[in-house]
């Protein structure tokens, strides 16, 4: 360790070790944590100490919203957390990029070696030709939204947009809205229709279904809008399959019903929204006779969909990813945004629609993450969906890569050109993780992550209304380190700004809290933090939320005229996938790859996290290809057939599954796989990186491929 060794302790490091010790010392115990992955649930848990180890975790009762159920996943944790591969000491490459061998160094040679190959190539490039790659494999606001991107910004670093996600959707919903948030969960026990669209709920958001189940009790119908029968599907009381993209049409063809029917609220809409003449006469052209040949979706379902959403007292609209990750994913999402103003859902105790919560739980961003630091504040941004491209430029390139809490390598489209990137020898790239991933493995220096029940850290819900505390349970497992002690080692050891790098966890928080700008963190603090362990948002002020939205008119806004400007259509529309199909359009005789591809979660892996993991891997055994039996009999494919999935970015091998749980002319690939005995695993080598409609959004599943045979090759 640099700063660490014998006499030379820093204020800092006492402090963390001081605060740490309470815990972790004790070795027998039952221990309050937090859920750190990417999952909306964010469940309050307990670690089960024993001998100074953790051997069980199970769900905290006593958390208002998750009430002490927790998924398989994390029921496992403890084999993730001691997995006999993870990563103890730093490590530098001795082989090829990609092989995976590396050597021990020290804490200090890590260091050093890392801060002089930095220097070198601000000196050489410019600093702009550094490159963080991060994302959410921990939540915890100081791990991905706080040293690290102080570090970024004193180092004058190139920003990286992190659109990987939902931040098509976001933008749509953002237009219509304004707020990046819509209904409670706790609220959702009142409506008397649910509709899932596009998400997966039992596998992806398991404590919403909890809630759909208490208001199914009462008599709620739910309805899953998909483009396959996935695990919510067959638990709902009604799926609807349709055609991947075709989402804002099927939405269209409601709106154009419940107009028709007159099954809108005049008066709700007058007050709160505008356009919504406009959107009258647009939806005209979206007759069921129409939308039903865009979508697949019969023309009576249609009917009897509109009249059951429109008629319905309370109506809810879960609006999940799956519809996002598509070249009109903005749009798909804006279009769904625009159906409870058309009923006035949103004056209706759980009625409405959410996607995202986090704009409820909006921290100080600024202090969190100091731009101030930058020394050039007009610096380039990269978008990490184009991470491939963006390793390819030769004008002002990219010299060094740092990656953490993502697995870029498995989870970037266009996984072969991202690979190819990777492999660039002059590219020194650092990544700290807990495993060696397959980003890992073309990594100079690899270094060690600690476990989320390893260190602090503060953590909110993008779904429910709850912020957590972690503090550290068990000690850092071998010399690993938090991703807040690493940035302060590296701001320090670049000798940037002491006061920014030698700031205590605590204090941290205490200005991630503070934060008047947002008045549903009032009450928010360290100390009722400390005191309660889920402390709930001040939810007051969404009471009046429709009076006051942050978009231009302040209304709800059927037709934007920001849309307008950005030179989108202003008001809801269909607009057909770029590399994809529909009702209409289907494939020809010269379309070499005449089947969409959709390659969403599974349900036992968290993005790539888990995927290492033997018991979880057993679960879900190995890749499939889920392909419909017209599609299967036309390629002479039987169940359980080694296949090859294959366009013009690459080829995915796997096993066939013959199912009817979507239209013939979909194929659906779950999970994202490790590579594994030299085998191609990764789903990505299929996916494109162009950007969706809006907000710069990732478009996996606007991808078309053909099958055949691995015997026929
Ligand atoms: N078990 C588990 N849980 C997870 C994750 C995980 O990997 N595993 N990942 C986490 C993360 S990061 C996220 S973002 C969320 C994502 O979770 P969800 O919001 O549930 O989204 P996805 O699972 O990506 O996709 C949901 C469904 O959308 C379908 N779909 C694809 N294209 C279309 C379309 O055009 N229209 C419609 N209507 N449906 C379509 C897919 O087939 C899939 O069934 O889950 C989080 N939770
Ligand atoms: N084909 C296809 N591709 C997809 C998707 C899809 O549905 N289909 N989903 C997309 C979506 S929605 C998302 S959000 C992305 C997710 O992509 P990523 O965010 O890259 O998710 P993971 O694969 O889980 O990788 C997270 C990594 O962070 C590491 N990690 C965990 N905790 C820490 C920590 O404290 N410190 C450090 N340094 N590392 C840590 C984990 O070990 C893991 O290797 O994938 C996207 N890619
Ligand atoms: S992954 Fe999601 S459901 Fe599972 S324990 Fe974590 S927050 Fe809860
Ligand atoms: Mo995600």
């Amino acid at each position: 360790m640099i700063e660490d060794n014998e006499g030379q302790m820093t204020v800092y490091v006492q402090r963390i070790l001081r605060g740490v010790a309470e815990l972790i010392e004790q070795e027998n115990g039952v221990f309050k944590a937090v859920c750190p992955l990417d999952c909306p649930d964010t469940c309050g848990l307990l670690l089960h100490k024993e001998k100074g180890k953790i051997v069980k975790v199970t769900g905290n009762p006593d958390h208002p919203i998750t009430q002490g159920a927790i998924c398989n996943k994390v029921r496992n944790m403890t084999e993730r957390v001691y997995h006999p591969d993870r990563i103890l000491y730093p490590m530098r490459r001795i082989g090829a990029k990609g092989e995976g061998q590396f050597e021990r160094i020290s804490w200090d040679e890590a260091i050093s070696e890392i801060t002089s190959r930095l220097k070198q190539c601000i000196r050489d490039y410019g600093s702009e030709s550094i490159l963080p790659y991060s994302f959410y494999g921990n939540m915890g606001i100081l791990s991905v939204d706080g040293m690290d991107r102080r570090f970024f910004n004193a180092l004058g670093a190139s920003r990286l947009k992190q659109s990987i996600c939902n931040s098509a959707g976001t933008a749509g919903w953002r237009y219509t809205m304004g707020f990046n948030g819509g209904t409670s969960p706790e609220d959702t026990i009142n409506a008397d229709v649910i509709i899932v669209w596009g998400g997966n709920i039992i596998s992806t958001n398991m404590h919403q279904v909890v809630l759909a189940e208490q208001a199914r009790k009462r008599g709620a119908k739910v309805i899953v809008i998909d483009v396959h029968r996935n695990r919510t599907a067959q638990w709902a009381d009604w799926f609807i399959p349709l055609y991947p993209g075709t989402d804002a049409a099927l939405a269209l063809g409601m709106m154009h019903v419940m107009f028709r029917d007159d099954l809108v609220n005049e008066q709700f809409m007058k007050h709160y929204t505008i356009g919504h003449e406009e959107l009258r006469k647009q939806v005209e052209s979206y007759t069921p006779e129409r939308v039903s040949r865009i979508t697949g979706v019969t023309i009576e379902d249609i009917e009897k969909l509109a009249v059951m959403y429109g008629r319905a007292d309370t109506s809810y609209i879960h609006i999940g990813n799956g519809l996002q990750h598509h070249d009109n994913g903005g749009m798909n999402v804006r279009s769904i945004t625009c159906l409870p103003a058309l009923t006035g859902q949103w004056l209706r105790r759980g009625g409405g629609a959410s996607r995202s919560n986090g704009g409820y739980a909006q921290m100080n961003s600024a202090k969190l993450e100091r731009p101030q630091l930058r020394p050039n504040p007009k610096a380039r941004t990269i978008n990490m969906n184009r991470i491939a491209e963006a390793l390819e430029w030769e004008d002002n390139p990219v010299k060094a890569l740092f990656v953490y809490c993502s697995n870029p390598v498995v989870v970037a489209p266009d996984a072969d050109r991202v690979k190819r990137g990777f492999s660039r020898e002059d590219v020194f790239t650092v990544v700290h993780d807990l495993f060696v991933t397959d980003t890992a493995k073309y990594a100079d220096i690899v270094l060690p992550a600690t476990s989320s029940f390893e260190s602090t850290d503060l953590f909110s819900s993008y779904w429910h209304h709850y912020i957590q505390l972690q503090e550290p349970v068990i000690p850092a497992q071998g010399e690993s380190k938090s991703n807040m002690e690493l940035f302060s080692l590296l701001g320090r050891a670049m000798g940037m700004d002491e006061a920014s790098f030698s700031q205590s966890e605590e204090d941290m928080i205490k200005e991630a809290l503070h934060y008047p700008s947002n008045p549903y963190l009032n009450g928010v603090t360290l100390e009722t933090l400390k005191e309660h362990q889920f402390v709930k948002l001040d939810m007051t002020p969404q009471q009046t939320f429709l009076e006051h939205l942050p978009t231009r008119s302040g209304k709800i806004e059927l037709y934007s005229s920001a849309m307008m400007e950005a030179g989108l259509p202003p008001l809801p529309e269909y607009v057909p996938l770029q590399e994809g199909y529909d009702g209409e359009r289907r494939p020809g005789v010269n379309d070499h790859f005449p089947l969409m591809f959709i390659s969403p979660p599974n349900h036992n892996f968290l993005n790539s996290t888990f995927a290492n993991v033997e018991k979880l891997q057993k679960i879900e055994k190995a890749p499939t290809l889920q392909i419909h039996p017209n599609d299967a009999a036309a390629r002479g494919i039987e169940d359980h057939d080694d296949v090859i999935v294959f366009n013009q970015r690459g080829r995915y091998e796997l096993k066939a599954v013959v199912t009817d749980k979507m239209l013939p002319g979909t194929v659906i690939s779950q999970g994202l796989w490790w590579e594994k005995d030299g085998k191609k695993q990764r789903a990505n080598v299929l996916t494109p990186d162009r950007l969706a409609d809006m907000g710069e959004g990732a478009t996996f599943f606007s991808t078309t491929v053909e099958v055949r045979k691995t015997a026929v090759e």
